[in-house]
């Protein structure tokens, strides 16, 4: 598999048509200093802020280029100690207006070629913890993976994702497999990875390196991407958000929270201007093709799931707790029972890369 850095595009910033063709034909763009530095530093002075105050990282060292993490914190996602830290950090109104600003939506309506953009709420703030035996890193370990099966929509829905601090070698970044958008919607794998899946590829040629605050990287919905692993001594720190053409479908979850233990509100009791701010439930003032989440693609790796572990394959590990875990009450217990049924196996040390 060739690493080789990523393709930078930002010469082609003037040019509309030049940043949609070339993302037509690499499925992802590479635009370095198109948000602006204070923006950005503003977000990651508040999340080292709350990363500080809570005990993650090893002390006088949140002010550093990179944050250096306390190996011994404990911190994981489900766990209801890190999740009410990472709300802490998500909530703050700048987290979700940084991808709002003004210069990135012009990029974005360029790259996406129509009109209106409609920036989805549910922004996704990551601070992916070093060292691999720690479970922060393998719960924020996607895989390679396809933002569609779980964005769904319009399949012209396009992520933007950009560093708070720098990523370098030792932080991991975020890899692309360039063109692998042309396949469309590919088939999954078993795997060992935060949702037990990835997408069946093995890339032959992966796009990645290192960004700096205020760089960003733009891949549509199909192409195929990870965050590679983080073996530095620091916290990786990243934003990404989507964004699609106002008037094509979107899936019902995209306005949603995911966790169901606070609502909208809870975010913007937080804000300092309820009244007129405009970035408060904007979606509601939008015409919006609001369609339902579709439900095969979950279906179909409970199925899955399931059948790998009545085989008791040990891959299927991962897959069946997460389907014990989210599923209805009798596809839970039936993969509760399988997973207690399957051989454990020493986990393999994992690569610095993929
Ligand atoms: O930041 C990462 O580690 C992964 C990001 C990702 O997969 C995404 O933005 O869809």
């Amino acid at each position: 598999m060739a690493h080789i850095p990523f393709l930078d595009s930002t010469r082609l910033l003037h040019s509309p048509t030049a940043l949609a063709t070339r993302l037509k034909r690499d499925g992802y763009l590479c635009l370095r200093g198109v948000l602006p530095s204070t923006d950005v530093d503003a977000v990651r002075r508040h999340v080292l802020a709350v990363a500080d105050d809570a005990g993650w990282l090893l002390p006088a060292t949140a002010a550093g280029a990179v944050p250096i993490a306390d190996p011994t914190a404990a911190v994981w996602d489900p766990d209801p100690a890190y999740r009410q830290v990472h709300r802490r950090m998500w909530t703050h109104r700048p987290v979700h207006a940084l991808m709002h600003h003004p210069t990135l939506l012009r990029v974005i309506t360029a790259a996406i070629g129509t009109g209106d953009v409609f920036v989805h709420p549910r922004k996704v703030l990551r601070a992916a913890h070093p060292n691999p035996a720690n479970p922060a890193s393998t719960s924020l370990d996607g895989g390679w993976h396809q933002d569609f099966p779980e964005v769904q929509g319009s399949p012209n829905t396009l992520t933007v994702w950009a560093p708070l601090a720098p990523v370098t070698p030792d932080t991991g970044a975020l890899a692309i497999a360039p063109a692998s958008h042309h396949e469309g919607t590919l088939p999954l794998r078993l795997a060992s990875t935060a949702v037990g899946w990835e997408a069946d590829v093995h890339p032959s040629l992966i796009h990645t390196g290192p960004m700096n605050p205020g760089d960003i990287l733009i891949f549509t919905t199909h192409t195929v991407h990870r965050g590679t692993p983080n073996t530095g001594p620091g916290l990786r720190l990243s934003i990404d958000a989507r964004y699609q053409p106002v008037q094509e479908p979107i899936n019902e979850t995209c306005l949603e929270l995911r966790d169901e233990t606070y609502g909208w509100d809870a975010v913007y009791a937080h804000w300092p201007t309820l009244g007129d701010d405009p970035l408060v439930r904007y979606w509601q003032q939008q015409p919006l093709n609001v369609v339902p989440y579709d439900q095969r693609y979950d279906r179909w790796r409970e199925h899955t799931a399931l059948a790998a572990g009545a085989r008791r394959e040990p891959l299927a590990r991962r897959a069946l707790e997460i389907t014990a875990q989210y599923s209805q009450a009798d596809v839970a217990a039936r993969a509760g029972t399988l997973l207690a049924a399957l051989p454990v196996v020493k986990p393999r040390a994992r690569a610095p890369h993929p």
